[in-house]
């Protein structure tokens, strides 16, 4: 176990807020989208694009670039000898993506090489700035799918024959846009990885707080819910007689909400995607498929909804005589950071003067699947209102420097610091 650092200090550089603010909003004009964000789903041309343009700037700033067999590109500064301090995030987005989910982890990941490197400071271990394949999970399930294969959680003949929601095969689609890479999985293991991301939820701003340490990321479990029922004739089947995916669609929905209210605390849920076939204004569907997410930070309490929403899928089926099958999109457990990392995090954004508060993560992270091999945490700034996963998301410049900022001396720290990190 890594051990605590003692009031660490800043090297005493800042990252500079106008070329940061000039790659995101370059970064954000690739598939752009009413509102300010983006649509690049993974492995789509616009991904690609957008892979390439950040493959650009870690070649203009002389990293060394690697692709792996899942399509993870890493930008490496092979400043010194032994495993890198990682850092990084995904540029992939969902369809109504904000210009900072992913994008800003990324982009401050370069500009702290970069500031390191104008100022004349070399540190101790290589830096290393990840883009992760399809963390969205939007297109292909799971989401953080590659930084999965990354640390040998999945293997890569599953990854690459897994297929996304429009019937194409993620290996295909990764030879299709040049990024089935040569470098093997799973990954040589970092020193430590620390990953800076917008909230993407109300908290840091609601309670006042500029930095958020954060110390873990929460249970997820994704499945798809197919219900075949009997398409008939919207006009001449009587109530009685139906066997009505819609109807079940509607009812497990109505179930997930009060489900969640009913757990309070951390407890969410959500049916995100709903597809009725054949989708036609006067027939009862023949089939519907739903997807249900649900999360919470405590396990026990996660298991105890899935095994609720188990018994009312059973009790629905029997009661409206249809059938019911289930999918494991994504499952993965609640996850601690690395403790000695997190209280880094916190001790360097207080050497800043800011407010800084302790909290897990409600999304997931890739920084959640590299915690299974090296000492990980994460850095949060505010999101405004909260919003995400959609164009109006939004972080004042002064927060993603802040951000950036913290960032910048944490993998100093890492890098400098035997005391912290894998052994
Ligand atoms: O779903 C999530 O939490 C993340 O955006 N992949
Ligand atoms: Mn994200
Ligand atoms: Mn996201």
């Amino acid at each position: 176990m890594s051990s605590q650092v003692t009031s660490p200090t800043t090297v005493g550089v800042r990252i500079d807020q106008g070329r940061l603010r000039e790659r995101l909003d370059a970064l954000a004009e690739i598939s752009p989208i009413p509102g300010g964000g983006s649509s690049r789903l993974a492995l789509t041309d616009e991904d690609r694009e957008g892979r390439d343009l950040v493959r650009s700037w870690m070649t203009d700033l002389g990293l060394d670039v690697t692709i792996d067999s899942v399509g993870n590109v890493f930008g490496t500064w092979k400043c010194a000898d032994g495993a890198p301090v990682m850092t990084g995030s995904h540029i992939d987005t969902v369809r109504t993506g904000g210009r900072y989910d992913g994008n800003y982890g990324v982009l401050a990941g370069l500009e702290v090489i970069e500031t390191l490197m104008a100022s004349n400071l070399v540190p101790s271990r290589p830096l290393s700035v990840g883009v992760f394949t399809n963390e969205e999970g939007a297109r292909f399930q799971p989401d953080m799918l590659g930084s999965l294969v990354y640390v040998g959680g999945l293997d890569l003949e599953t990854a690459l024959d897994t297929v996304s929601i429009d019937g194409a095969r993620l290996g295909d689609e990764l030879v299709r846009i040049g990024y089935a890479g040569p470098a093997p999985v799973p990954g040589l293991h970092p020193h430590a990885f620390v990953e800076l991301h917008i909230e993407q939820g109300p908290i840091l701003e609601a309670e006042g707080f500029t930095i958020g340490a954060v110390d873990g990321v929460q249970g997820i479990s994704w499945q798809e819910v197919t219900i075949h029922g009997q398409s008939n004739h919207a006009g001449t089947t009587p109530m009685r007689l139906r066997h009505d995916p819609s109807f079940v669609a509607g009812a497990i929905t109505v179930f997930l909400r009060d489900l969640a209210i009913r757990f309070g605390g951390n407890q969410v849920c959500t049916v995100g995607k709903i597809d009725l076939s054949p989708n036609l204004v006067n027939v009862v569907p023949a089939k519907a498929t739903i997807t249900l997410d649900v999360r919470n930070t405590d396990e026990t309490i996660l298991k105890r909804a899935e095994s609720e929403i188990a018994a009312f899928l059973e009790k629905l089926a029997n009661d409206e005589g249809v059938r019911i099958e289930t999918r494991v999109l994504a499952r993965f457990e609640p996850v601690i950071f690395d403790e000695a990392v997190v209280d880094l995090v916190e001790q360097l954004a207080i050497q800043h003067g800011h407010s800084v508060k302790r909290l897990p993560s409600g999304a997931g992270h890739d920084a959640q699947m590299l915690a299974r091999v090296c000492p990980t945490a994460m850095i949060f700034v505010p999101s405004h209102l909260g919003i995400s996963h959609n164009p109006a998301e939004h972080t004042d410049d002064q927060d993603l420097v802040h951000g950036a900022n913290v960032l910048l001396d944490t993998m100093w720290h890492l890098a400098n610091d035997s005391r912290i990190g894998a052994h």
